[in-house]
């Protein structure tokens, strides 16, 4: 099985079988959305052959973009490039392999068989650009080549990946298209303030899940998380929301005065590929209305409460009710206190949804707090899925 080293992702297709082939359907203008680089690297770090067909720009430019992530690129044995650019510009061949003919597919052809007879092993095969070979060699000729190519690498186990970017192409090419992947995931641009691309798989021939939805970023070093652009953390006062979100935090931004918090914290969670913006909003009456303000643009919220304190209950359960219908989560927090009340009662005393999560936790000895920020993150996922 060929991972694409985005957990949520390989969860949704069920990794990706050998013999498959992936399309990213790119809008055009979507910058940076080469993901086949990461499946590369990711495979590459695995023990696996990766093969990267370089058509669009020079092999230099996977080294670069190797850099951008801080990864070595003179690491891998097992990394073979296949340059289809240089001889297009009458430049020295910089690959392991080079495509004499790049207005020819047979060309690629050419190259991969003769690959596929000197090594051994699996892997997976990165096109930098099938709308670039297409320009070359023709969009009919380029695809009957691949449909060609595609078989070849089903026969030798591996997995292939192409970027394409979706420039208006005629339609009975994009039918075409559509028809010969295994997989197709269509990148765009989600229009909010907060800039971010959204991954959805449009087509998914051996594991399903056509239709879900995943919206990312690819942040320099650290490589693609799937994103969420805001999370509130609200709570009575010293309930625990500076200690939580400072131990989840990878970057965290304190703003206290004695010990309470007097303004709104930030923090950055990172955490099994996915990355969060937290925002800590202190929850005297008086700040209730920028609580609201926070409320109109998040995507979840955390509710903490002290456990040892019934009496707060109440008022846990308006601040709660500002955010309205979208995912939450409630830390049933100082469970490590006597008398802290057990996340039941307190989902019963609050009056919550059956279906609320409310988790036990133990914010300052970070028992429980990773499980709450999953928790919230499916639930924004899954949301997001519905819709
Ligand atoms: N026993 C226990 N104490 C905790 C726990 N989590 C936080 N505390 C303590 O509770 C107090 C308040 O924690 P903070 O994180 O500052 O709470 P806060 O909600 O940010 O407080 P304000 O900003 O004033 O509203 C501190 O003394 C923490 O050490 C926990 O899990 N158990
Ligand atoms: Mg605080």
């Amino acid at each position: 099985m060929i991972e694409t080293g985005i957990p949520k992702l390989d969860e949704y297709l069920k990794g990706i079988p050998e013999g498959k082939s992936m399309l990213f359907y790119i809008e055009p203008g979507v910058e940076e959305s080469n993901i086949g680089i990461h499946i590369l690297h990711h495979n590459l770090e695995r023990g696996l052959y990766g093969i990267y067909v370089s058509s669009e720009s020079s092999p230099k430019n996977l080294k670069k973009a190797f850099n951008d992530f801080k990864w070595d690129i003179d690491k891998y044995d097992k990394l073979i490039i296949v340059d289809g650019y240089s001889s297009l510009i009458g430049a020295p061949s910089e690959g392991n392999y080079s495509i004499e003919e790049p207005h020819d597919i047979e060309s690629y052809e050419d190259a991969l068989l003769s690959i596929f007879e000197e090594i051994e092993g699996k892997g997976v095969i990165v096109f930098d650009s099938l709308s670039n070979i297409m320009d070359m060699c023709g969009e009919r000729k380029a695809l009957e080549g691949i449909e060609r190519i595609n078989k070849e690498i089903e026969k030798a186990g591996f997995v292939a990946i192409y970027n394409f970017i979706a420039w208006p192409y005629k339609e009975s090419v994009m039918y075409k298209i559509k028809r010969i992947f295994n997989a197709i995931i269509e990148i765009g641009i989600v229009e909010e303030k907060t800039v971010r691309q959204y991954m959805h798989i449009k087509k998914n021939d051996w594991g399903g899940n056509e239709g879900k939805r995943l919206e990312f970023k690819i942040f320099k070093p650290d490589g693609i998380r799937i994103y969420i652009p805001k999370i509130c953390v609200i709570g009575p006062v010293q309930s625990g929301k500076t200690t939580f979100i400072k131990n989840l935090a990878k970057e965290f931004t304190p703003v206290e005065r004695l010990g309470t918090t007097v303004g709104v914290e930030y923090g950055i969670v990172d955490y099994k590929g996915y990355r969060a913006e937290i925002f800590g909003i202190p929850s005297h009456e008086r700040f209730l209305p920028l609580i609201k303000k926070f409320a109109e643009s998040s995507k979840g919220v955390i509710l903490i409460v002290d456990s040892t304190k019934p009496n707060e209950l109440q008022f846990a359960k308006k601040l709660l009710d500002i955010f309205g219908d979208i995912p939450y989560v409630v830390v049933a927090n100082k469970q490590d206190l006597p008398n802290a009340l057990k996340g039941d009662k307190i989902k019963d005393m609050m009056n919550l949804d059956k279906d609320a999560i409310v988790v036990e936790a133990v914010a300052k000895d970070k028992i429980g707090i990773y499980e709450v920020f999953e928790a919230l993150v499916e639930k924004i996922i899954e949301g997001g899925n519905v819709s």
